[in-house]
């Protein structure tokens, strides 16, 4: 079920998409290891400078790029400017959904409700895709398991993962989906839940490693609302982001929708080296105005 995008104006807080640019500084040997660090850095650089370009739902990841009214009419940019967009945007992209490839397609800019916005619209046999990418490359290195049941005990009731969002927040939280992948790369999974306590309107994601410990809450959401069922109905864990590497540094990206007042916000967390970025320790979200 989508949010009917064509009557919202979009207010979307996006947290930094995290290039690596982490140089390797051990000592040159031998000519052919100055040769292989060499075309490492022309890799690298290549990298930097023509970085992938990810679309999430048809909205573009770079903000400042989201930001700009390149379809306005009455506001709009000057026409080398929009020239300039469709001709970045304006392309094939490699599209994804819940860790598979779907296929590549051609994306086309376009104007959404009254020309409040853009997004990037695909054919409509692929509209399915949650993210698109203009690049080749593995935005899957590990594999997510994801399940519904039959969790690991901490995530069960009396868990420890669940005992520290319990007291936390002080609900009876339970878990509904469990997504579990090394985001990082250093041989242990992390887990990303989807935990609910209906009576007292609560659902959160949260980030837990693999000590069991909550490393951050992704969302939390707590307040009385006519929609809750509604709204933890769309913000499952599968049909409302990706686990997926948008930027080709083989750090898998965290990329959520999360409910807001009439509308959505896009977040993309990142969890590298022990330490979480791109987002509070807690990310409250709301619909109240
Ligand atoms: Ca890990
Ligand atoms: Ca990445």
């Amino acid at each position: 079920m989508k949010l009917s995008k064509a009557y919202l104006a979009i207010i979307i807080l996006l947290c930094g998409i995290w290039l690596c640019g982490c140089g390797d500084s051990s000592e040159t040997t031998t000519d052919d290891t100055a040769v292989e660090q060499t075309k490492q850095s022309a890799d690298d650089s290549q990298k930097e400078s023509n970085p992938p370009i990810a679309i999430y739902r048809g909205l573009a990841l770079d903000i400042d790029d989201r930001n700009v009214d390149v379809e306005g009419v009455d506001e709009g940019v000057d026409e080398s400017t929009r020239e300039k967009f469709h001709e970045k945007y304006n392309r094939e992209y490699y599209l994804y959904s819940d860790g598979t490839f779907l296929g590549k397609a051609q994306g086309k800019m376009e104007a959404i409700g009254y020309y409040a916005y853009w997004q990037i619209t695909f054919p409509d046999t692929y509209n399915n895709e949650e993210v698109a990418i203009s690049h080749d490359y593995d935005p899957y290195p590990r594999e997510n398991t994801y399940t519904n049941a039959d969790f690991p005990k901490e995530f069960n009731i009396g868990g420890t993962v669940l005992a520290q969002v319990d007291k936390q927040f002080s609900v009876n939280a339970q878990t509904k989906e469990l997504s579990s992948v090394d985001l990082d790369g250093d041989g242990k999974n992390e887990y990303l839940a989807l935990l609910l306590d209906k009576g007292s309107n609560f659902f959160a994601k949260c980030l837990v490693g693999s000590d069991f410990k909550v490393i951050a809450f992704i969302t939390a959401f707590k307040e009385e609302s006519d929609y809750f069922d509604n709204l933890i109905s769309h913000y499952t864990l599968q049909d409302s982001g990706e686990i997926i590497d948008v930027n080709n540094d083989g750090i898998m990206e965290i990329l959520v929708e999360l409910p807001h007042y009439e509308l959505f916000t896009i977040k993309l967390f990142t969890y590298k080296n022990g330490t979480f970025s791109g987002g509070d320790f807690i990310t409250m979200t709301s619909i109240q105005p």
